[in-house]
């Protein structure tokens, strides 16, 4: 396949409703497309680097600079490429991982479109639908927070993720437990604690919660393998994990429970599955995390969801969780409680181009 332009496309998309996290507040989606133009087809890769650095040190528009500055020119000189060799050939630039996923995510939709396979196929899916959890944003009071949770609870989703932060963890966990009962119930902190909250921390055990979710600092990987020895919730972690190699070295210290898996965050979907094989091997369960993705990267992470080690319901939620409208022709929905796995070839989607259009906010267009 030769690779002959990739154009960068960035759209503003407004969220149903602002998604408050420890780190910020989402009120809408500026997303960075990446578009491969080959000799024989065309595929799509979607950046889930948010609008600042705050979820990690990637951002939308240092991720075009770096894709226009230094990946791109590398990829394009090539001539010939498959998805393989993309990590390779952008492995000289260091970190900026969200960045080198978008762009490897394009070049293998091209491929499989192409070859006329899957993506489910090629992230070893066995089943076609996949159990949908929903991440859950702080709120300002307790009864919005009941509010939200009944609605998604009817809606059907079959697991619940509240967001925590220091004043906002004990109490609308207790609170969603007593009005919800036995619903599979999972907290992400986004870091927002250090190891002097190991004894509060603990104080959410009497829950029974799934896991707790990334309660420390990135870097802080040792440390929670010592915040395992206070609290009995399993411990899962997601900005930690930045590659299979800092996931074995987790598991191996005893800091990592459950690992979630964000393709983004650990440099694309042929990394993102190795990490699923390496937790296989460990037996240690993954889900598959969510980057509040458009139709592409949603039809991405439920094909990847598929794979077996996915053992627990990923933030793989319908696009109308967060989106009034996709710019694909058919968005993910949910469907008592599971979304499906794509089929066709590729990511199985298709673009509402007048949509796509619509929303566009700019294109620049990169050549050979
Ligand atoms: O896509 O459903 C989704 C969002 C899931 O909570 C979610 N993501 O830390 O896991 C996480 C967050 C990161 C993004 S918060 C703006
Ligand atoms: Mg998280």
């Amino acid at each position: 396949m030769k690779l002959e332009a990739i154009e960068l496309r960035r759209i503003a998309l407004p969220l149903v409703s602002p998604f408050r996290t420890s780190f910020g507040t989402q009120t809408e989606r500026d997303v960075l497309l990446v578009r491969a133009v080959t000799s024989d087809a065309e595929g799509w890769g979607e950046c889930v680097a948010l609008l600042e650095p705050m979820y990690s040190s990637e951002y939308v528009e240092g991720a075009q600079h770096v894709m226009e500055r230094f990946l791109l020119p590398r990829l394009l000189a090539q001539g010939d490429v498959t998805a393989i060799d993309v990590a390779r050939l952008l492995a000289p630039v260091q970190g900026h991982r969200m960045a080198k996923a978008a762009v490897e995510m394009a070049v293998l939709d091209a491929e499989l479109r192409l070859a006329g396979r899957s993506w489910a196929r090629e992230m070893g899916a066995v089943i076609d639908r996949v159990p949908s959890g929903v991440s859950v944003g702080i709120m300002d009071t307790l009864p919005q927070l009941l509010d939200a949770v009944q609605g998604y609870v009817d809606e059907g989703y079959v697991r619940i993720k509240l967001k925590i932060e220091p004043g906002w963890d004990i109490q609308p966990v207790a609170a969603v437990r007593e009005r919800f009962g036995d619903i599979a119930l999972q907290v992400d902190a986004n870091t927002a604690y250090t190891l002097a909250d190991a004894q509060h921390l603990a104080q959410l055990d009497a829950f029974g919660l799934l896991l707790i979710e990334q309660p420390l600092p990135e870097e802080h990987v040792r440390a929670h393998a010592e915040l395992a020895r206070t609290v009995k919730t399993p411990i899962c972690l997601d900005e930690s994990i930045v590659s299979a190699q800092s996931c074995v070295d987790a598991i191996l210290i005893g800091a990592v429970h459950i690992v979630n898996v964000k393709p983004g965050r650990v440099g694309g979907y042929l990394e993102a599955r190795r990490i699923a094989d390496v937790c296989a091997a460990h037996d240690i369960p993954v889900w598959c995390g969510g980057m509040l993705e458009t139709g592409l990267g949603r039809a991405a992470n439920a094909a990847l969801a598929a794979n077996p080690a996915f053992r627990l319901p990923g933030d793989i939620s319908a696009a109308s969780r967060f989106y009034e409208r996709d710019i694909v022709t058919q968005p993910i929905t949910l469907d008592e409680g599971y979304v499906r796995v794509p089929e066709g070839p590729g990511l199985g989607t298709v673009i509402d181009q007048a949509f796509l259009d619509q929303v566009t906010t700019s294109v620049t267009t990169h050549r050979a």
